[in-house]
């Protein structure tokens, strides 16, 4: 349907058409950042077929369209080839864990690697002949065992882990370690790494270092916690709750000795405290990036309008912007998430508008020349209102957003990325953020506007600074396979 093809995004990774849903497996290999999806190659609605889609970038923005790198085609994973995680192992070759649904719906955990090594791209995949290499354990349920983690390096018994989420038989979260040496053969580590009543089943959880002089990496993180106590070292434990389709997180202390992660507020544990995102986000996923040594945060945007319109468009969801993350050293109870600076080549024409002092109930319009591609930010008070969002009556309204901590001597600051059917803002440097999706019935291309209102009833407001930045199309940069 050509009239709701203005939805598709400018800078928002998106596939050319057909349903999307989780980030899986994101690694930099080669000089190329690698992104696979949850993908369902026959139609705009999730099914029972889902496959990993596939996509390469030099640079996080600018992406090139690759053909499935995994189809449902075993009898371990032909009811889905289900989220997973990459790992790279010292020699650099990559191992991919990933879920796959049996002929019996059973959920285990299977094997992939990539071909032929010396393909950058990576195209095409190998499953591993003996898949699956894990099976639900005694006492988890057969559909409650999903999502593997990346894999760490634990020096101290020379063997690697990773988390499996699931619930137990009273509905609370969990988490479960596995220990391998070769990554065929897995033990169960005794005992749960975690667990929160009352939080339901855990989808792609996610646990990494922040804050700590070698604090981005896993594998660097555990090394030297073994070596000189870590103490200066948090670990962020991250689940997807099928219960309520957000994604929490809190941050914690990782021992592995002890096969135990301990947040530092237990009032605010995972699952009943912070969320990534207080918007539209979920099944989230991290990479270490060796490129640019960050961790990058990748979240899945779904649709809010209804699935007939998603079939007429012929395709739905978004992935987040990547967004950096690490830990709030201001506040040291929340980390920061904030667009891959690569974003900002994207930027065209820039308006500096200075101060700006808006009576109450007034409103004032900004002229920009192309208003449905944005990047800018303010220093005043901020709404994310989706009410006001559309005409139409088949998509979800609401109002969503957080308490956000502004410290003594701090401005409330916002940056808001604006791309056609996608809203995604960053209040105070990243320390909240909020994503909608907006389908606008009129507001569309050139007939899009920016303004600034004040509602309040008596006082006025003064955005102390006011930049806009309209954006380019990352698609727009044809990209050649000799790049
Ligand atoms: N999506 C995948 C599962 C995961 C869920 C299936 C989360 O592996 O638990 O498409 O959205």
């Amino acid at each position: 349907n050509a009239m709701l093809q203005w939805q598709r995004t400018g800078f928002h990774f998106q596939p050319e058409k057909n349903w999307m849903n989780d980030p899986n497996g994101p690694v930099y290999y080669k000089g190329w950042y690698h992104l696979f999806y949850q993908y369902n190659p026959d139609s705009a609605i999730w099914g029972n077929k889902i496959a990993w889609g596939h996509a390469a970038s030099r640079d996080l923005v600018r992406w090139r369209h690759l053909p499935v790198a995994m189809s449902p085609d075993q009898w371990y994973d032909i009811n889905g080839v289900w989220s997973g995680s990459a790992t790279v192992l010292p020699d650099g070759r990559i191992v991919m864990l990933y879920t796959g649904s049996t002929n019996a719906s059973v959920q285990v955990q299977c094997l992939a690697f990539p071909t032929d090594p010396s393909d950058p791209l990576l195209i095409n995949w190998t499953k591993y002949e003996n898949n699956p290499v894990m099976y639900p354990p005694p006492g988890v349920g057969e559909k409650d065992f999903r999502d593997p983690t990346t894999a760490w390096f634990d020096g101290s018994d020379d063997t690697w882990r990773l988390i499996i989420g699931s619930k137990d038989d009273r509905h609370a979260g969990m988490v479960m370690t596995y220990k391998t040496k070769d990554f065929m053969e897995y033990e169960l580590v005794h005992g749960l790494l975690h667990q929160v009543p009352g939080t339901g089943m855990w989808e792609c959880i996610d646990l990494y270092p922040v804050g700590g002089v070698r604090g981005i990496d896993m594998t660097d993180a555990v090394a030297a916690s073994s070596t000189n106590g870590g103490d200066d070292v948090l670990h962020v434990m991250k689940e997807s709750s099928d219960d309520d389709r957000h994604d929490y997180y809190a941050l914690g202390r990782y021992d592995g000795a002890k096969n135990t992660w301990t947040p530092l507020d237990s009032d605010a544990d995972v699952g009943v405290g912070l969320r990534y995102d207080w918007g539209k986000f979920y099944a989230s996923k991290t990479f270490y990036d060796p490129a640019k040594k960050r961790r990058v945060l990748w979240g899945w945007v779904g649709e809010t309008d209804s699935e007939r319109a998603d079939v007429a468009k012929g395709w739905a969801s978004l992935q987040s912007i990547p967004r950096t993350v690490v830990l709030d050293t201001k506040t040291g109870s929340n980390l920061l998430q904030w667009p891959v600076q690569e974003v900002e080549t994207l930027r065209t024409n820039s308006t500096d508008l200075g101060r700006v002092t808006i009576d109450h109930g007034s409103v004032f319009p900004l002229s920009l020349h192309r208003a449905t591609q944005l990047d800018g930010g303010l220093r005043t008070h901020f709404c994310h209102d989706e009410t006001r969002s559309s005409r139409a009556n088949d998509i979800v309204k609401r109002v969503v957003g957080n308490t956000v901590p502004v410290l003594n001597g701090e401005d409330l600051s916002v940056r808001v990325l604006v791309d056609h059917s996608i809203v995604e803002s960053f209040a105070m440097e990243g320390r909240s953020t909020v994503t909608s999706r907006v389908y606008p019935t009129e507001a569309i291309y050139a007939n899009a506007g920016v303004y600034l209102f004040n509602n309040a009833t008596g006082a006025q407001v003064t955005a102390t600074s006011l930049v806009v930045h309209e954006m380019d199309s990352s698609y727009n940069q044809a990209y050649m396979a000799s790049m």
